[in-house]
């Protein structure tokens, strides 16, 4: 395998030193897959990653292997990460998936279609250093539905102006190949949503072969039965990289920062004339944000930004910090390095 065909780069070269690179394509328990220059190999963590509080690998990640073994050393430095907070009471993060260049949202458009839903990702996206593109699948339902088809994609598009909004059809092959057009050979998409909105079948469309299991929604409630339960990385037809995920049941982010970032644009926007500067945009006088936005999508934006509150109460600020600390030194080392491509 070249490596460069994997997403393999300078910016992941620069924190090589002595160590072979390996790409994370899936993990069980403590044993992981990954892709090497020389093929596919099962790897396990060292005993000092073991017992240290460095990052645990995830799908996507760059490894270092110690030479000559499948032992990990050390995992190098994220492009991007999604994280979110670990279901449960305790405060933990969990990294979903690492180095995805485009995060496909992808909603049923049945429903599975629910605007706050979108939006939670559409910040999930934003924290992640991936570029959203959101995928409403199922669209050969709407006339079967009576939906307007393109009522539905204005109204997704109004959540974020420059995020694509791209109806697609695993069923009936519509949109698919603009879909795989937003990648280009070496890149790496991941799919997030609901059980249930297709994510397995577009790959499996994608694919031209039935590589992923899929399963029929409930009757009863139209959800999903949670058929694909790990996430696994993909070599996708045009030479990029798919990661299929498990659908998600809760979607908690992971950020200590109470004011929920560029997914609300707007928001930060009128804020600005708020007659207070920590103006939460709930009770206060001279709010400029209060009435400008749809009730909705107020109540949602303070529904996140008492969970970034809450989190940085849990650990006393240090989280933002250290988020917004990872974030420049990647900015840093990214101007270092761009990438060859543009963005599409
Ligand atoms: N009508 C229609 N049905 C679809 C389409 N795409 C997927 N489905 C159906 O939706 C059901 C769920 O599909 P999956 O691909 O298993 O969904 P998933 O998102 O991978 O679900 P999890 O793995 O549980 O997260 C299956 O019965 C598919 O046949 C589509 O474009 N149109
Ligand atoms: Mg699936
Ligand atoms: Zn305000």
């Amino acid at each position: 395998m070249v490596l460069s065909d994997l997403g393999w780069d300078a910016f992941f070269q620069e924190d090589l030193r002595d160590g072979v690179p390996a790409r994370i394509v899936s993990s069980s328990r403590e044993c992981f897959l990954a892709w090497t220059q020389s093929g596919e190999l099962e790897v396990r963590p060292s005993g000092r990653l073991r017992h240290s509080s460095r990052e645990w690998p995830a799908v996507g990640d760059w490894v270092a292997l110690r030479p000559h073994t499948p032992v990990i050393e050390r995992v190098l430095p994220r492009r991007s990460a999604l994280l979110r907070k670990q279901p449960g009471k305790e405060p933990r993060r969990q990294v979903l998936a690492a180095n995805v260049d485009v995060l496909f949202i992808v909603s049923g458009i049945d429903r599975d279609y629910n605007l706050r839903r979108i939006e939670r990702y559409l910040e999930l996206a934003h924290n992640s250093g991936a570029r959203p593109v959101i995928l409403l699948n199922k669209a050969d339902l709407a006339s079967a539905l009576a939906l307007d088809l393109e009522f539905l994609v204005c109204q997704t598009q109004r959540l974020s102006p420059g995020t694509p909004v791209l109806p697609v059809s695993a069923a009936s092959g519509k949109g698919l190949e603009k879909f795989a057009g937003l990648l280009r050979a070496g890149e790496t998409g991941a799919l997030v949503g609901s059980s249930g909105v297709g994510k397995s079948t577009l790959v499996n469309r994608l694919l031209g072969e039935e590589r992923q299991s899929t399963g029929a929604v409930r009757p009863a409630n139209q959800r999903g039965r949670h058929t694909t339960t790990r996430r696994e990385l993909l070599l996708m037809p045009g030479g990029w990289l798919l990661i299929d995920m498990p659908g998600l049941r809760e979607i908690q982010l992971w950020t200590g920062d109470p004011s929920p970032g560029a997914s609300f644009a707007e928001v930060q926007q009128w804020a600005q004339s708020c007659r207070f500067r920590d103006c939460s945009h709930t009770t206060e006088p001279g709010c400029a944000v209060q009435g400008q936005l749809d009730g909705e999508r107020l109540a949602n934006y303070q529904k996140l930004q008492r969970e970034g509150a809450y989190l940085e109460r849990k650990f006393d600020g240090r989280l933002a910090r250290e988020e917004r600390q990872r974030w420049k030194s990647i900015q840093k080392s990214l101007r270092r390095h761009p990438k060859q491509r543009d963005i599409p």
